[in-house]
């Protein structure tokens, strides 16, 4: 089916609508319905993966979000005849996947796709993994160039950045203090999209923002709500927190409204976890916020290692390949910013009010 997206990247700067092409956040029928991401798979010609073993190792287990990403993986491969192994690490670090990716090894797997725990420290294994003829990519957030073939990137890093910082200004009436509650200090993700945020930051409009902290809650529930305390006591002036994590922004979300904080929040979240802490009135702690699909990253992940394992991509810039009834395809390979190549899922979307309760069903 066709599909209709309207896109925001930020408010009060640029408000796009995209006809007829999500592959992203946020598909709506021509009802303006939400409509689930999982009819877009389907069986792509050339493209079988029957008789191969494909591997989605994401960040960290208990977290949603991870979990919609392998779910969209999953049912790609399996839906083109493959086997798929799902591997959630226990922490969001770097030594619980050194551990998965050396067990896929030993395995044979024929393909791995990895939301990295830090850009580095996974180069020594992949590296091992891409000479036993594995094929290599990233989703979610990256490694190093030498340790993948390709990314399969969410939106654009420097849309999300500006999204997020013009959402900060926006929210704080364009001055003040403000703070970032991240994931964990290694997440390359985070780490880019704040990166991006900071760049935004030095243009002139932004200047009587004050960024106070970048604080760390490793994408642990329980962490990401005492940072979220240990902020608010520490800096009394503060009027807008930013969480780049979805796991961040709920925990967030709830210390805020339950305390009746005055304090704002925005950043990255599951319109799921976040429905109850969206609104512009005071009982709200979360006015508007961002996200894409993960479901439809994990498909887009899942068509690309298919097409790595059947050699119709090679994940140099300028291959495309076909991923099905997803709305971009056939995709396009693209030169990234760290000298690698990338593949961009679509734009970042903008839930608020008038839209959390068609979305909040979905993902
Ligand atoms: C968390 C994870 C993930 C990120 C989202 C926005 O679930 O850190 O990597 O992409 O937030």
């Amino acid at each position: 089916m066709k599909r209709f997206l309207s896109v925001f990247l930020s408010v009060g700067m640029v408000a796009s609508v995209l006809a007829g092409c999500s592959g992203n956040a946020a598909a709506t029928n021509a009802s303006g319905a939400a409509e689930s991401s999982n009819a877009a798979t389907s069986a792509v010609a050339g493209a079988s993966a029957t008789g191969k073993t494909f591997a989605i190792v994401t960040k960290s287990a208990g977290n949603p979000y991870n979990e919609k990403e392998a779910e969209g993986f999953q049912q790609v491969i399996e839906q083109q005849g493959g086997t798929c192994i799902v591997k959630h690490p226990e922490a969001a670090t770097a030594d619980a996947q050194v551990s998965m990716i050396q067990s896929l090894i030993s395995q044979k797997v024929d393909s791995i796709s990895i939301a990295a725990n830090d850009e580095n420290a996974l180069q020594a294994s992949l590296q091992q993994a891409m000479k036993a003829g594995i094929k290599v990519s990233c989703f979610d957030s990256k490694t190093n160039k030498n340790s993948r073939q390709v990314f399969v990137n969410q939106a654009g890093t420097k849309e999300i950045g500006q999204a997020l910082m013009d959402a900060v200004y926006d929210i704080s009436g364009g001055s003040g203090d403000w703070a970032i509650l991240s994931a964990t200090s290694q997440a390359t993700n985070q780490n880019a999209w704040i990166a991006a945020m900071k760049t935004v930051m030095k243009g002139s409009k932004y200047s009587k923002l004050n960024l106070v902290e970048v604080a760390y809650g490793d994408d642990e529930p329980q962490k990401s709500t005492d940072q979220t305390q240990a902020l608010l006591s520490k800096y009394p002036n503060l009027k807008v927190l930013c969480s780049p994590t979805t796991v961040g922004i709920s925990a967030a979300a709830k210390v805020l409204q339950d305390k009746k904080s005055k304090v704002k929040l925005t950043g990255l979240g599951l319109p799921s976890e976040m429905a109850a802490y969206i609104g512009t009135d005071a009982d709200h702690s979360c006015p508007y916020m961002f996200l894409w699909n993960p479901v439809e990253l994990g498909q887009l992940s899942a068509y690309t290692s298919i097409a790595l394992v059947n050699g119709t991509l090679t994940g140099m810039t300028g291959d495309t390949f076909d991923a099905g009834n997803m709305d971009n395809s056939p995709y396009k390979v693209v030169d990234a910013a760290d000298g690698g190549t990338e593949i961009i899922l679509g734009a970042p979307f903008k839930f608020d009010s008038s839209n959390i309760d068609e979305w909040k069903n979905v993902y």
